[in-house]
C-alpha cells in the first residue's frame, strides 16, 4: 500500500521509500505530486467545479486543446477530451467509422488492429487489440476486425539496442488484408507505434514508414495509440515525433495530467474534423462524447502538466538520459534467466526465461524482492518493464538497475 508520494518516490503504509520505476502506470512522467499542478487542481476546484461539455463550453478546456495542439505533431489541430486511454481508443475507433461514412464510404466497416497490441478494456479496444486473456472472457466482440502479425521476433532481434532491423515486411500483411476484403471496406488501422503493456515490443526499423505507405495509398486511415508512448517518454513529445511517421488520428491518456485526474485525448487532422463540420449551427456533428470530457479540473491539471513538462524541459531531459538508460539496462546482459532485453527512450525491458509449467512465476517473484529493496517495477508475463518518471538522476537510475542485477543473481 502507498500513502503518499513526492518527485520520484512512494511511501509505504510501513513508512518506506519505494523509488518509482514506472512513473506510476506508465503516467506520472514530471514525478510526483508537483506543486503546479496541485496548486492548479485547487484552484480550479474553487472556481469552477463542473461544465457540461454538451453545447457549453469553459475556456480551461479550450486552453488545454491549444496548449496541447501547440506541443503535438504538425498537423494535429484537432482535441477531443476522453476520460482514460480505453475512452480515447473507443472515441478514435468511432471517429474513423464516422468519417468515412461523412465522405460518403459508409462500407469501410472494417478496423485492423495487432497481436499483443493493448488498446484498454472496452469494448472496441479489446477487440482490436491482440492479447488473448483480454478478450476470450467476454464473448464474439466486434465483427469485422482483423489482426496484423506482431512485431516481436525474438529470434531475430534478441538483445538490439532500440529498434530492431529485422521485421519491416510485416507491415506488408496489410497488403494481404487488402486483398482479400478490398481496400474499400477497410477503415482503420490501430497500432502502438511501441508496444508497452505486452512487454515492450519496439517497431523494426520502416516498419511504421511501410503501414502509413500502405494506409496512406488505400485510404484507409491510421490510428497511433500513444497512451503510453506521448508526452515525453520516447525523449520527443510524442512517438509520431521520435519516429517521424504521421498517423491520422493519435490517442493520448496518462502523461496527459501526470496521471493526477483521469483524462485523455484524441488528436485528429483537420481533414478528419472538417468532415463533420458542414452541417448547421443546431446539428450535432459527431454523435459521441463523456459526461466528463474537458471537466474543468482535469483541464486544469492538464494545463498544469504540459506547463510542467515545458518549463522543466523533461523531454528533452529524456532524451539525453536514454543513452545511459540503454546502457544501464543492457549492463543486465548476461545474468541468470535474461533472454532478452529492449529499450528506447526511457522504457526498457527485461525478459527472463520461465519457470518450465509456471509462467510468469520468475518475474513475479523480481516484483516482490524488488518491491522490498525500495524498487517499484512492473511485470507482464515473464517480462519486466520499466518506464521511469522523466525526471530521474542517473544515480537512481543505477540503483535500478544494481537491485535487479542483484536480484536476478539471488533467484532460482
Ligand atoms: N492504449 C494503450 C496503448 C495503453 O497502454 C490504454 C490504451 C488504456 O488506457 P486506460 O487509461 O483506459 O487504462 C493503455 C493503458 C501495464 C498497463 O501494466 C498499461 C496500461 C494500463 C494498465 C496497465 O502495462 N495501459
Ligand atoms: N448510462 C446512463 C444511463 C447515462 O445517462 C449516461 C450519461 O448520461 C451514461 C451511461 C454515460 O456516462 P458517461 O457520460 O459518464 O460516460
Amino acid at each position: 500500500m502507498f500513502v503518499s508520494a513526492e518527485g520520484m518516490h512512494y511511501q509505504t503504509a510501513d513508512n518506506r521509500q519505494v523509488l518509482d520505476g514506472t512513473a506510476g502506470l506508465w503516467c506520472c512522467n514530471a514525478g510526483h505530486r508537483r506543486p503546479r499542478i496541485v496548486e492548479a487542481i485547487k484552484a480550479q476546484a474553487e472556481e469552477l467545479d463542473y461544465a457540461p461539455a454538451f453545447q457549453i463550453g469553459h475556456p480551461k478546456a479550450f486552453e488545454l486543446a491549444t496548449k496541447l495542439r501547440d506541443m503535438a505533431p504538425e498537423g494535429m489541430e484537432h482535441v477531443f477530451f476522453t476520460n482514460s486511454g480505453s475512452e480515447s481508443v473507443e472515441t478514435a475507433l468511432k471517429i474513423a467509422l464516422a468519417y468515412h461514412r461523412a465522405n460518403g464510404q459508409g462500407e469501410r466497416t472494417r478496423l485492423i488492429g495487432r497481436e499483443r497490441g493493448y488498446h484498454g478494456v472496452n469494448f472496441g479496444g479489446i477487440s482490436v487489440g491482440g492479447i488473448t486473456n483480454n478478450r476470450r472472457m467476454f464473448g464474439s466482440l466486434l465483427t469485422g476486425v482483423d489482426h496484423l502479425s506482431s512485431t516481436h521476433l525474438p529470434d531475430q532481434n534478441n538483445f538490439v539496442k532500440g529498434m530492431p532491423e529485422h521485421g519491416a515486411d510485416l507491415a506488408d500483411e496489410l497488403l494481404r488484408m487488402i486483398a482479400l476484403h478490398g481496400a474499400e471496406t477497410i477503415a482503420a488501422v490501430i497500432v502502438e507505434p511501441v508496444a508497452g503493456s505486452t512487454g515492450v515490443l519496439i517497431p523494426p526499423k520502416g516498419y511504421l514508414e511501410r503501414l502509413r505507405a500502405i494506409t496512406e495509398q488505400h485510404g484507409i486511415l491510421l490510428i497511433f495509440d500513444e497512451v503510453i508512448t506521448g508526452f515525453g517518454r520516447l525523449g520527443a513529445p510524442f512517438a509520431t515525433d521520435y519516429f517521424g511517421v504521421t498517423p491520422d488520428l493519435i490517442t493520448c491518456a496518462k502523461g496527459l495530467t501526470n496521471g493526477v485526474i483521469p483524462m485523455g485525448a484524441v488528436l485528429s487532422t483537420p481533414k478528419i474534423h472538417d468532415a463533420f463540420m458542414n452541417g448547421p449551427e443546431h446539428l450535432i456533428e459527431l454523435f459521441h462524447g463523456y459526461t466528463y470530457s474537458g471537466n474543468p479540473i482535469a483541464s486544469a491539471a492538464g494545463i498544469a502538466t504540459l506547463e510542467t513538462y515545458a518549463e522543466d524541459g523533461l523531454f528533452e531531459r529524456a532524451n539525453e538520459l536514454a543513452p545511459y538508460w540503454e546502457d544501464a539496462l543492457h549492463g543486465l546482459k548476461g545474468l541468470p534467466h535474461v533472454i532478452d532485453i529492449r529499450n528506447i527512450g526511457l522504457i526498457g525491458a527485461i525478459e527472463l526465461e520461465a519457470i518450465p509449467g509456471e509462467p510468469t512465476k520468475r518475474a513475479f517473484e523480481c516484483f516482490i524482492k524488488a518491491f522490498e529493496k525500495g524498487v517499484l517495477i512492473r511485470t507482464t508475463g515473464d517480462i519486466i518493464a520499466l518506464s521511469p518518471p522523466l525526471i530521474i538522476e542517473k544515480e537512481q537510475i543505477d540503483q535500478i538497475f544494481d537491485t535487479l542485477a542483484t536480484i536476478l543473481k539471488e533467484l532460482d
